[in-house]
C-alpha cells in the first residue's frame, strides 16, 4: 500500500497548491474561454461540469498522477475481480456483481456469484408480480395494499431514498413506508392509519440480529397477530431479506419467502440487492431492471474509461484536493429535485461510513485527513436557509449541484424556474459580486461591504436528462465509485465500519440498567451515571 503523502504527486500538489490557492475562478475563466466546455466529462447520461473548481489543467494532471501512484486502477480491478479487498473483514467487495448481466461470471471462493444474483432477482420479480397483481393475499384473503420495510442503516436508507426518488414510477394504489428508528414513534406513525389485514412487512436485515430492526419486527409481529388473531398470519404478512436463514426461520418466516444476499455486499452498498425488494414491488420488476442497468452503465464506465475522463475518478480526486490541500471539512450535496430529498442522507452513510477512518490498510494512524463530512438538502429549499454561509461565510464548502433537464411533473414552468437556480447558484458561487459591480449597480456605499460576494466557491454540476430508474442507478453508482476512489487514494478500508460497534455494545449493557425495577449499582463515569438516574426518575410508569 502507498501512503499518499509519500508520493511525488502529493509533494508536487503541495507546491502547486501554494501557487494557485488564491487564484480566482474569474481569472481561470478569463484565461481560457473554453474552460466550461473542456472541463467536463460524460457517461451513462450523466454530464459532469467540473470547470467551476479551483483547479487548473496542471492540478488535474497532478491529481491524476496521484491516482496512478496510489494504484486506484489496480485497486478497482481487484474489486471487479472479486479479490478480498475488504481486508479487515477478509471479504470480497462485489456490489458490482449485483447489476452484472447474466452472461458475466465473477467467482468468489469458486462459486459464480452472478448466477446467484440472478436467481434472487428472478425470485424477487416473481414475488413482486404476485403482490402487485393481488395474487398474494393476506391472511384474511384481502389483497396487500401496504408494504412496510423494517430495517436500518444500509437496510433502510437506500430503499427509502429510492422510493422517494422514483415514486412517480410506483404503483400509486399502494402505500410504502419505511421503519428504521427504534423510537416507537416510528412504528406507530408508520402503521396508525393502516389495516393490518392489508399490510406486508419486509424485514430487511443482513444479520437479522440488529437491535432496532428486531425490536420493530417483534412489534410488527404482535401488531399483525393481535389484530388477525392467529400465529399463522405471520406467513402471509412477513417476508425477510437476510443472509441469516436460521434466525429468519426462528421468527416464523417460511424460507421460501426469504430473499438472500451475501457477505460480499456491504450494507451501504446493498440497495440494489434483495434489500431493494420494497422498491421492486413499488416500481415493478421492469423498472427495477432499468435501475440496475443504470448502475451497470457506470460500472462499465468506471472500469474501462481512462482516468482523465472517468467521472467517479475525477469527482473523487477533486474531493481529495479540497479535503487534503485546502483543508475543506465538508462537502454539500444539493439535489435540485424534490424527489431526491433523501439523497444527501443516503450519501452521508455511503461516504462517511466508508471513508471515516483513522488508520490505513496496515492499521497505522494516518497523517492526513480522510473522509469529508457530507450533508445537504434539496435546492431550492437550501437557498432560503443555509446557502448564505456558503456564499458569504468564512469556510470553504465545495458543493455538488445535481439537476435534471426534464421534469417529472407536467409543470414545465416550475422546472425552468428550478433549473435556473442550479445555473444561477453555480455562477454566483464561482464569480460572486465585486464592489465595483455593486457600485455600478447603484448600491449605496455603506452597504457595499455587506453585499460583496467574494465568489471562488467551487461546485460540480451534474446534469442528467430525467430522474428515471436508470438515471438514479447511474447516479448512485457514480457516488459509490467516487467514494471508492477517495478510499483508494487514502489507503483505507472503505468497506468496514468498526466504529459503529462500540456504541452498540455499550447500549446493550445499559438496557438492563434502565429496565430493572430497583436502581442498579451504576459503574459508569459520573456523567453517564447521573443521566441514567435522571432518566429513571423522570421516565414515568412501568414498562
Ligand atoms: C452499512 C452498515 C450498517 C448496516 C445496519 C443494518 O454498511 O453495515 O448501516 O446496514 O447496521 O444491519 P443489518 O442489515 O444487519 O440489520
Amino acid at each position: 500500500m502507498t501512503n499518499p503523502t509519500q508520493t511525488s504527486a502529493w509533494r508536487a500538489l503541495q507546491t502547486h497548491y501554494e501557487k494557485i490557492k488564491d487564484v480566482q475562478l474569474r481569472q481561470l475563466f478569463a484565461d481560457d474561454p473554453r474552460r466550461g466546455e473542456t472541463m467536463t466529462a460524460e457517461a451513462a447520461g450523466l454530464y459532469l461540469d467540473y470547470s467551476k473548481n479551483r483547479a487548473t489543467d496542471e492540478t488535474m494532471r497532478l491529481l491524476l498522477q496521484l491516482a496512478r501512484e496510489c494504484g486506484v486502477a489496480e485497486r478497482r480491478d481487484a474489486m471487479f475481480r472479486g479479490d478480498k479487498i475488504n481486508t479487515t473483514e477478509q471479504r470480497a467487495v462485489l456490489h458490482i456483481a449485483l447489476r452484472a448481466p447474466r452472461s458475466v461470471q465473477i467467482k468468489v471462493d469458486g462459486a459464480d456469484v452472478v448466477a446467484e444474483v440472478h436467481a434472487v432477482l428472478d425470485k424477487m420479480a416473481a414475488f413482486s408480480d404476485r403482490v402487485r397483481s393481488g395474487e398474494w393475499k393476506g391472511h384474511t384473503g384481502k389483497r396487500i395494499r401496504n408494504v412496510i420495510n423494517v430495517g436500518i442503516g444500509g437496510s433502510y436508507l437506500g430503499p427509502e431514498m429510492a422510493y422517494a426518488a422514483l415514486r412517480s414510477f410506483s404503483d400509486r394504489s399502494m402505500t410504502f413506508r419505511f421503519v428504521a428508528n427504534i423510537d416507537g414513534a416510528a412504528f406507530a406513525e408508520a402503521t396508525h392509519d393502516l389495516d393490518p389485514a392489508e399490510t406486508l412487512f419486509i424485514l430487511s436485515s443482513k444479520t437479522f440480529t440488529t437491535l432496532e430492526t428486531m425490536t420493530n419486527a417483534a412489534t410488527a409481529r404482535k401488531w399483525i397477530v393481535d389484530s388477525l388473531k392467529s400465529d399463522a398470519s405471520v406467513a402471509k404478512h412477513f417476508v425477510a431479506v437476510s443472509t441469516n436463514t436460521a434466525e429468519v426461520k426462528k421468527f416464523g418466516i417460511d424460507t421460501a419467502n426469504m430473499f438472500g444476499f451475501w457477505d460480499w455486499v456491504g450494507g451501504r452498498y446493498s440497495m440494489d440487492s434483495a434489500i431493494g425488494l420494497s422498491n421492486m414491488i413499488a416500481i415493478g420488476p421492469a423498472n427495477y431492471r432499468e435501475l440496475l442497468a443504470g448502475f451497470r452503465a457506470i460500472d462499465e464506465h468506471f472500469q474501462s474509461t481512462p482516468l482523465e475522463k472517468n467521472l467517479p475518478v475525477l469527482m473523487g480526486l477533486l474531493t481529495v484536493w479540497y479535503n487534503n490541500f485546502f483543508g475543506a471539512q465538508t462537502l454539500g450535496i444539493m439535489p435540485y429535485a424534490d424527489n431526491l430529498r433523501r439523497f444527501p442522507a443516503y450519501l452521508q452513510q455511503l461516504q462517511m461510513e466508508s471513508n471515516g477512518k483513522h488508520v490505513d490498510l496496515e492499521g497505522r494512524h494516518v497523517n492526513y485527513l480522510t473522509g469529508a463530512i457530507i450533508w445537504g438538502e434539496p435546492g431550492t429549499d437550501g437557498q432560503h436557509s443555509f446557502y448564505q454561509l456558503i456564499h458569504q461565510g468564512t469556510k470553504l464548502i465545495p458543493c455538488d449541484l445535481i439537476g435534471f433537464c426534464q421534469p417529472l411533473s407536467p409543470l414545465k414552468q416550475h422546472h425552468d424556474y428550478l433549473m435556473s437556480n442550479v445555473f444561477a447558484q453555480a455562477e454566483a458561487l464561482a464569480f460572486g459580486k465585486t464592489p465595483e459591480e455593486l457600485k455600478a449597480e447603484g448600491s449605496p456605499d455603506f452597504q457595499t461591504p455587506f453585499r460583496v460576494c467574494e465568489g471562488n466557491r467551487p461546485t460540480n454540476v451534474i446534469l442528467a436528462e430525467k430522474l428515471t430508474p436508470r438515471a438514479l442507478g447511474s447516479l448512485v453508482a457514480l457516488y459509490e465509485h467516487n467514494v471508492f476512489t477517495q478510499g483508494a487514494i487514502w489507503s483505507i478500508d472503505s468497506f468496514d465500519q468498526w466504529g459503529v460497534e462500540l456504541g452498540k455494545v455499550l447500549a446493550k449493557r445499559i438496557i438492563p440498567e434502565l429496565e430493572s425495577a430497583t436502581e442498579p449499582e451504576l459503574k459508569h463515569d459520573s456523567s453517564t451515571n447521573a443521566l441514567i438516574r435522571r432518566y429513571r426518575r423522570l421516565r414515568g410508569g412501568a414498562r
